[in-house]
């Protein structure tokens, strides 16, 4: 979607700096850190919101996780913990309608989160 912001970084047109990326997702790091370490982990495929995964969908969104994972261990943070989280909807904070997995990591993050 060419009015995707998102759809962007995948496409190039706008600058990200690059935390991971393989053939179906992009890590890049939030532009407004709340945390020591805050990336973003994309798929490359347009979803909107968790509201608009599909069965099909399942295999990309484990590898989200999977590509999460990777992104907290390289950055050193795999022992001391850090916190993967997805938005979804006005109510919820999502600003950005396509899917993303927020990485947070290098302070203690309270529960529940505000
Ligand atoms: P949200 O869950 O949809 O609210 O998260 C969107 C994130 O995208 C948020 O943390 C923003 O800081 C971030 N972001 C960005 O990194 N670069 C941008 O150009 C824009 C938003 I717009």
């Amino acid at each position: 979607m060419s009015n995707c912001l998102f759809c962007r970084i995948v496409a190039g047109e706008i600058p990200a700096k690059i935390a991971y990326e393989d053939d179906d997702v992009i890590a890049f790091h939030d532009l407004n850190p709340q945390a020591p370490l805050h990336v973003l982990v994309i798929p490359r495929k347009h979803i909107a919101t968790i509201n608009d995964i599909q069965p099909d969908d399942a295999a990309l969104i484990g590898k989200l996780y999977l590509a999460a994972k990777q992104v907290a261990a390289d950055a050193g943070y795999a022992d001391d913990g850090y916190r993967v989280v997805m938005n979804c909807g006005a109510d919820a904070g999502q600003s950005v309608f396509h899917i993303h997995l927020h990485v947070l990591a290098g302070r203690h993050l309270s529960w529940p989160p505000g």
